[in-house]
């Protein structure tokens, strides 16, 4: 009788230390950890803009102060991003090219496209 309660107990325990060690060596929890890491790390500093069917896309988009902004081009013609007041101006980006700026200070940036000047857009930085 008491025989049989010990080895029962005995084995409830490895099977008890079996999991745990599962769950700790497991490579699928590590990789799961690494990549909620990186996604917290990288999200709020990047925006990006499309350009898409001579648009921009959001026209319009509002940044806390220090984010970098990411234009890319879609389309399968050249096109630009030029600032009115000139704060930032890529050169022409062809299809699947990108163009960034750090925006610092706050305010609102109108900005266009110089091949095809009705393309407009907007940057808020706040
Ligand atoms: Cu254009």
């Amino acid at each position: 009788m008491r025989r049989w309660k010990t080895k029962k107990n005995s084995a409830a325990n490895v099977f008890r230390i079996a999991i745990l060690a599962t769950a700790a060596l497991s490579p699928a929890s590590g990789a799961l950890g690494q990549r909620f890491v990186a996604t917290a790390e990288e999200k709020p500093k990047t925006n990006a803009v499309t350009i898409d069917n001579f648009s921009f896309a959001p026209m319009q988009l509002e940044v806390p102060a220090g984010t970098q902004v990411t234009w890319i081009n879609k389309d399968d013609v050249p096109h630009t991003v030029v600032s009115l007041d000139h704060t930032f101006k890529s050169r022409a980006l062809d299809t699947d090219e990108s163009f960034s700026f750090t925006f610092q200070t706050p305010g609102t940036y109108e900005y266009f496209c110089s091949v095809h000047p009705k393309m407009t857009g907007r940057i808020i930085v706040k």
